[in-house]
């Protein structure tokens, strides 16, 4: 009794990267044909071990029993075992192959076309449409069907959003495609699903679903250019002034509308609106920051950041920096 509750108290919880739990068309399908696979496989089950049990107890040895007949050369029973897998096999194969052309065929009606660029360990999201370049939070409007376009800059990714689709891989020198559409707002984490360096483990990912009308608002926003704003809080111009400066952050970050155009990080615009920070590692807040810039491999190791040296003050700074950058 005991152990049966210790063994099911796993089962309990929200399970937010669980695909049983689907939350979009395609998530579903894959769903419905998993649900329907597997009650076949209980009705096999049932079948077979039923048969088993009966065969054991009447067919067992008693004393004085004859020796049972051989059963070789029974043709009709081998016609039989021969054709039933058959038959079970077509009821797995042929739903299957139809949800496979279903998910593959490119999405139907129109769609919300993203670029996600897989980096050693981070996600680059484009949004061609709407001038938006952002990382590591896939920002998608519920009810739309959004087309990704999958790539990578270096190696062998794999996007895995466990409740809204299936793992897509990002493979350099070619483009992949994944769609989905989200039933209900909500944040949906996912992770890359394919070996790719020392930070694998820390390249996570997250969906984040909103209503169409906060989707827009916040699209209008990401697209604009960085607001400078003149004249800001003190701690602000000298993290501003350390960025673009002795700190060279801008060899690999850009920030939309400033000198800053480098390319080997996430594009940092509106940094300041992202809730975590470094593919999902840490929460996007002033202290968490800091430590961040200040030595980004305790937070994450081995990513492709550099330490730029900074002392707490400098990293506090360029903190407040980048927070404002909303
Ligand atoms: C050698 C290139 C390089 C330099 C120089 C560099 N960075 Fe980065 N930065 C990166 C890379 C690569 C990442 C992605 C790390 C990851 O998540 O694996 C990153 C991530 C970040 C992030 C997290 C962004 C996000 O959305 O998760 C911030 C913030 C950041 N850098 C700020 C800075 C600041 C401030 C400086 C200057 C002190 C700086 N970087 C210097 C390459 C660089
Ligand atoms: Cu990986």
């Amino acid at each position: 009794m005991l152990s049966l509750v210790v063994l099911t108290a796993a089962c309990g919880g929200d399970f937010p990267q669980s695909s049983l739990r689907p939350q979009s068309d395609v998530a579903r399908s894959i769903d419905d044909l998993f649900r329907g696979i597997f009650w076949l496989a209980v009705g096999v089950f049932v079948v077979v071990e039923g048969a088993l049990l009966v065969a054991i107890v009447r067919f067992r040895e008693r004393p004085g029993a004859e020796r049972p007949k051989p059963v070789h050369g029974n043709t009709a029973l081998e016609v039989a075992w021969t054709i039933v897998p058959a038959v079970i096999l077509i009821f797995i194969g042929v739903p299957t192959m139809l949800t496979l052309w279903r998910i593959d065929r490119p999405p139907q009606g129109e769609a919300l076309r993203v670029e996600v660029v897989g980096h050693q360990w981070w996600w680059e999201f484009n949004y061609p449409d709407l001038g938006v370049t952002t990382a590591n939070e896939l920002h998608v409007p519920v009810g739309h069907t959004v087309d990704l376009r999958l790539r990578s800059d270096d190696v062998v990714h794999s996007f895995w959003v466990p409740r809204l689709a299936g793992k897509r891989d990002l493979v350099p020198g070619r483009e992949n495609q994944l769609w989905f559409t989200v039933d209900s707002a909500g944040v949906y984490p996912g992770q890359c699903a394919e070996f790719c360096g020392i930070a694998h483990a820390l390249m996570r990912v997250r969906v984040i679903a909103e209503e169409p009308d906060v989707f827009e608002r916040w699209a209008e926003l990401q697209s604009h250019d960085a607001v400078e704003e003149p004249g800001g809080e003190a701690l602000v111009e000298t993290g501003r002034s350390i960025f673009f400066g002795a700190g060279g952050c801008i060899s690999c970050h850009t920030i939309r509308g400033t000198p800053a155009a480098g390319v080997l990080g996430p594009d940092l615009t509106h940094v300041g609106s992202r809730s975590t920070i470094g593919a999902g590692v840490l929460r996007n807040t002033p202290t968490n920051m800091a430590s961040w810039v200040k030595e980004p491999h305790k937070v994450k190791k081995g990513n492709l950041m550099l330490d730029m040296g900074l002392s707490d003050e400098q990293a506090r700074d360029v903190a407040a920096y980048l927070g404002s950058l909303k």
